[in-house]
């Protein structure tokens, strides 16, 4: 399996997240990808390359213009108005205030475009999430090609990020560029499984109303677990999109019994509903050691998950989000792609 990787992830390496009052060195480091890097070629995976420059066109498509303008422009705008530190949101359009006017303030601005405000943004940001987005659209375009699958070893990672918000580490939603060039690329139907720990609410979204994209998601329950206000089991599309959607939130200590039926549950609904391309949003903070979650996953579940998911069978793309425990990211990350190669 091949993976696409880009080095210009580097830009993006925040000095500060806001978590339990504090500002912390970011859970979300340039160090995780040497991790997974220094796995994969352990493990004789060293088909490493680059994916050259973004589709522009297919970002322009996933993303509103404003809010693409503002990632490209924030840090200079922020700069310019004598800020001294990164930027952080901290001031959120709220219940039954007006949602549909971007402010004119760069902090303002900051507010209106992020749903979190742990997630800051520097001057490497945007080159950044352009390498990561780009990264995955170059899997994508290798799998339409021919391949079985590819590994986009995406940094930042996007499967909280919508059409017009950042937030949850996340800038532009990789997996749903892929989805969405699949379905360019003249697959009928595409799924996407999201297993990482945290439920992926911009993928959901941006999905919500299609019949074309099915979405399924394991995750920490929302009333236990970031990002709080999206994931519950009651969500399963709208309109066209009806049945398209599912969520299986799960509790604080929930071993991979019942994660991997959750998982069983997930891939038998992708198989019914007639996916002919899959997307992976392979996040390893589902792992017993994570730092800022709750579930206990072991190594060797994470390479009896991926087996489960190789046996659909189906043209996949993995495209990488979360993980922590800084070490056992490599070795969780790679023992998914191994035992989906081996099933
Ligand atoms: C730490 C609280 C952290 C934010 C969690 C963001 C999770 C991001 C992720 C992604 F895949 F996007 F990276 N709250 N005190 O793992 O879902
Ligand atoms: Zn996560």
């Amino acid at each position: 399996m091949k993976t696409f990787f880009s080095e210009e992830h580097r830009r993006h390496f925040p000095q500060a997240e806001l978590s339990g009052g504090e500002f912390v060195t970011p859970y979300e480091r340039p160090s995780r990808v040497e991790y997974v890097l220094g796995r994969l070629k352990e493990r004789g995976l060293t088909d490493i390359v680059d994916p050259g420059a973004p589709d522009m066109d297919a970002i322009r498509a996933l993303c509103t213009p404003d809010y693409l303008e503002f990632l490209e422009t924030a840090w200079d705008e922020w700069k310019a108005a004598g800020m001294a530190g990164e930027i952080i949101a901290a001031s959120f359009p709220a219940r039954r205030m007006q949602m549909s006017r971007p402010p004119r303030n760069i902090d303002g601005k900051a507010g209106y475009y992020a749903l979190a405000s742990e997630t800051a943004i520097t001057g490497g940001t945007w080159a950044a999430t352009l390498s990561s987005a780009a990264s995955a659209q170059a899997a994508q375009a290798h799998v339409a090609a021919g391949a079985r699958a590819a590994f986009a070893l995406c940094r930042p990672p996007g499967h909280h990020a919508t059409a017009d918000m950042y937030g949850g580490y996340c800038f532009i939603n990789n997996a749903a560029l892929v989805a969405e060039a699949f379905r360019r690329d003249g697959a009928g139907r595409v799924a996407v499984l999201d297993i990482d720990f945290h439920h992926g609410n911009g993928t959901q979204d941006i999905f919500y109303d299609r019949g074309d994209v099915f979405f399924a998601s394991l995750h920490g329950a929302p009333e236990d677990a970031f990002p709080y206000f999206l994931g519950f089991a009651d969500e399963t599309g709208a309109g066209a999109g009806e049945g398209a959607t599912v969520n299986y939130p799960m509790l604080p200590g929930t071993a991979y019994g019942p994660w991997a039926k959750a998982l069983d549950d997930a891939i038998a609904r992708i198989r019914a509903f007639g996916a002919e391309a899959l997307v992976v949003s392979l996040g390893v903070d589902a792992y017993k050691d994570d730092p800022i979650s709750f579930f206990k996953l072991d190594s060797p579940d994470f390479m009896d998950a991926g087996r489960r998911i190789g046996r659909l069978g189906l043209p996949s793309v993995f495209c990488m989000e979360g993980g922590y425990a800084i070490e056992a990211v490599g070795i969780n990350t790679v023992n998914v792609l191994e035992g989906f190669l081996d099933a």
